[in-house]
């Protein structure tokens, strides 16, 4: 905190009393302000207006009763979250979370977030997020239907194609986004494609979205390894996390000709020196929703079940499963290992001292904000191909990813070179989105 510029303390302590225990949020607040010291001395104006301090207070919260009936005939009750952030760019849009460990600070976290990263994607979306504490794992397909109908019958009255537009996170992926959109769609009577990204291509999904976070990390990490004169070609890489995200970076990786050593899930990790076989990682992982041990009863691979998947030697690290889930000991295990560059795919991965460690050590860092924005940019792109009524193949759609990431890119090393910190990505994705977003909010007025 004493990091923070005088003029920014106040308010991150005026965020600390209004959200109590919200620590998580906390974090996310930090750490954008932390950035915003350089952005305010060069613009006072901004100061003046308020903006980071309305910026920080949602434009609204909603908090609803989610009950619904399991298998076995017995009511269960679980909270549900959606957290409107910020609207000065584009309807309400951001990812939902189904995951025990979902709290409103862990929703709020992700919200803020995701207004930057949004802005970032040059596409015209404000930032929102939401979730459940329910846990689906072990669930039955009706027990998800009949979550994912409970949920929607109270969050369908607030969103809505100009309004907001959820998509998938943690534990909502297409099953879950077939289920909203179909008691949406029964609730009001409207076939409103554009209210919910991540549907399935044959009724308004887009090419590319399920690939799309995952391929945009590594397009990403891929134009920060060229400022050095690097590539993934012949590298040796590691990937935490084995779901959406985590599986189709390590498939980028693998075309891009990099070799992906290991990949997690909440129960260890394994190691296969081969290359990790994404076939049966699909198979394990998205049609039997298996664990992934499994991979390793198969493979000749080796499962950690307890331990740190950075402790796997690697030259690129890229974190793709939850928040905080690289520390500084594992930081500093990947610096004495010789990583070279470490590329956030999920939310917040590394704790802020892991950040400073990596940067300190000259290893490349990519904050989530700006390299997993491909997700929610080719989101973007399907709510597009909505509006025209119309659909896109998998290379316009990818040649769209791909240029858009290298623009991301661009903008956030130049806007570092124009702060005087050439290389750092989290000053020049935080201060190039927050000067888009203030200078909307400035010329739409007080609101
Ligand atoms: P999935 O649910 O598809 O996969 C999550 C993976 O991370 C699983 O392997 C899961 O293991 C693991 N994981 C989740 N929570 C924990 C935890 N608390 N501890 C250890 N492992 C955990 O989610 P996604 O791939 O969609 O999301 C991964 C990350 O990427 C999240 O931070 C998300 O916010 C972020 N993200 C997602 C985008 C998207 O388009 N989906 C876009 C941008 C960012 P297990 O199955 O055992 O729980
Ligand atoms: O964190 C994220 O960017 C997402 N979960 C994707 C959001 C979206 O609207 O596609």
């Amino acid at each position: 905190m004493n990091r923070l510029d005088p003029a920014l303390t106040p308010l991150y302590e005026l965020v600390l009393q209004r959200n109590p225990g919200e620590t998580e949020f906390h974090q996310a607040v930090l750490e954008v302000m932390d950035s915003l010291g350089a952005v305010v001395r060069k613009h006072p104006d901004y100061a003046d207006a308020r903006v980071i301090a309305r910026l920080c207070e949602p434009e609204r919260q909603i908090i609803f009763r989610v009950p619904w009936v399991d298998d076995k005939g017995r009511i269960e009750i679980h909270r549900g979250f959606r957290v409107e952030f910020n609207s000065a760019l584009g309807p309400y849009k951001g990812g939902i979370r189904f995951h025990p460990s979902v709290l409103l600070g862990t929703v709020k976290f992700l919200g803020f977030e995701q207004i930057f990263k949004n802005a970032l994607t040059g596409l015209p979306i404000g930032g929102a997020k939401g979730g459940s504490d329910f846990d689906p794992k072990g669930r039955s397909d009706m027990e998800i239907m009949r979550f994912c109908q409970s949920f929607m019958t109270e969050l369908y009255r607030h969103i809505g194609e100009y309004t907001d537009v959820p998509a998938g996170d943690i534990g909502v992926g297409g099953r879950e986004i077939g289920y909203l959109f179909g008691q949406y769609k029964r609730i009001t009577n409207r076939y409103e494609s554009a209210v919910l990204t991540g549907k399935g291509i044959g009724w308004g999904g887009s090419q590319v979205r399920r690939e799309a976070t995952g391929y945009g990390l590594v397009y990403f990490v891929e134009e920060m390894l060229k400022t050095k004169g690097g590539s993934f070609d012949g590298q040796r890489v590691v990937v935490s996390g084995s779901g959406n995200v985590a599986t189709y970076a390590i498939e980028k990786v693998h075309q891009l000709g990099g070799t992906v050593v290991a990949c997690s899930d909440s129960s260890g990790y394994v190691v296969d020196e081969n290359g990790i076989d994404l076939d049966l990682l699909k198979e394990i992982k998205e049609v039997r929703r298996g664990r992934i041990s499994e991979y390793a009863q198969q493979r000749a691979a080796t499962f950690v079940g307890d331990g740190s998947i950075w402790d796997v030697p690697c030259k690129v690290a890229l974190p793709c499963a939850t928040q905080n889930e690289m520390d500084e000991a594992a930081a500093l295990t990947l610096i004495r290992n010789g990583c070279i560059a470490v590329g956030e795919g999920a939310n917040m991965p590394v704790v802020p001292e892991a950040v400073k460690a990596l940067r300190d050590a000259g290893v490349l860092f990519a904050p989530g904000k700006a390299a997993n924005a491909g997700g929610v940019a080719t989101s973007a792109l399907e709510m597009q191909q909505n509006a025209s009524r119309d659909s896109w193949s998998f290379e316009f759609t990818e040649g769209r990813l791909a240029e858009i990431m290298k623009g991301i890119h661009e903008r956030c090393a130049s806007t570092a070179e124009e702060y005087d910190v050439p290389g750092n990505y989290v000053l020049g994705a935080n201060a190039a989105a927050f000067v888009q977003v203030a200078d909307a909010m400035i010329a739409q007025g007080v609101i």
